[in-house]
């Protein structure tokens, strides 16, 4: 039983997902572009809070971070965030959902539009420090680490009295 606790216990440090922060280059290798279909793009991507946009774009284009209704009405008129420098990178700071569009007349009609819903990833597993981590089984590795080497330890005395036990039986009988 102890063993098995161990081995279930070691799986389980093995196993369990260390959450990186993750770049999500916007459009892949077609960048930020007219072309891009950001939808489809950003139906295949997890956004975890922490994780970084990047907008890679020419000089045609540019990147604005705007309201839902802004972004249903293709309006550019009333930015939150502005940028036009070709390579821009936006941290993912909370969840939520976050619009963005090329300011670019007409570009947000032809298709440059994203929209992305940011998930809070501090209750799958104790990765960002965020202002408000609930204590979860999984954080740092260090008291996870002596919780392993204790439980290792204690099945190791667990077997040297078992064996003890045994082979105290044995030397019983054959007297
Ligand atoms: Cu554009």
């Amino acid at each position: 039983m102890a063993v098995s606790a161990v081995a279930t216990l070691l799986f389980l440090l093995v196993a369990s997902p260390v959450a990186f922060a993750a770049n999500h280059v916007v459009g892949g290798s077609g960048g930020w572009s007219q072309s891009g279909d950001y939808s489809t793009w950003a139906a295949g991507e997890t956004f975890n809070v922490g994780d970084t946009l990047e907008f890679n774009y020419g000089g045609s284009h540019g990147v604005d971070v705007i309201s839902k209704n802004d972004y249903d009405n293709c309006n550019t008129g009333n930015a939150i965030e502005s940028y036009s420098d070709g390579k821009t990178t936006i941290k993912l700071s909370k969840a939520g959902p976050m619009y963005f569009t090329c300011p670019t007349f007409g570009h947000c009609q032809t298709g440059m539009k994203l929209a992305i819903t940011v998930k809070d990833s501090s209750t799958l597993s104790g990765s960002p420090p965020s202002s408000t981590t609930p204590s979860t089984p999984s954080t740092p590795s260090t008291p996870s680490d002596s919780n392993g080497a204790t439980g290792h330890f204690g099945s190791m005395n667990k077997f040297v009295v078992g064996v003890s036990v045994v082979l105290g039986a044995m030397f019983a009988f054959m007297c």
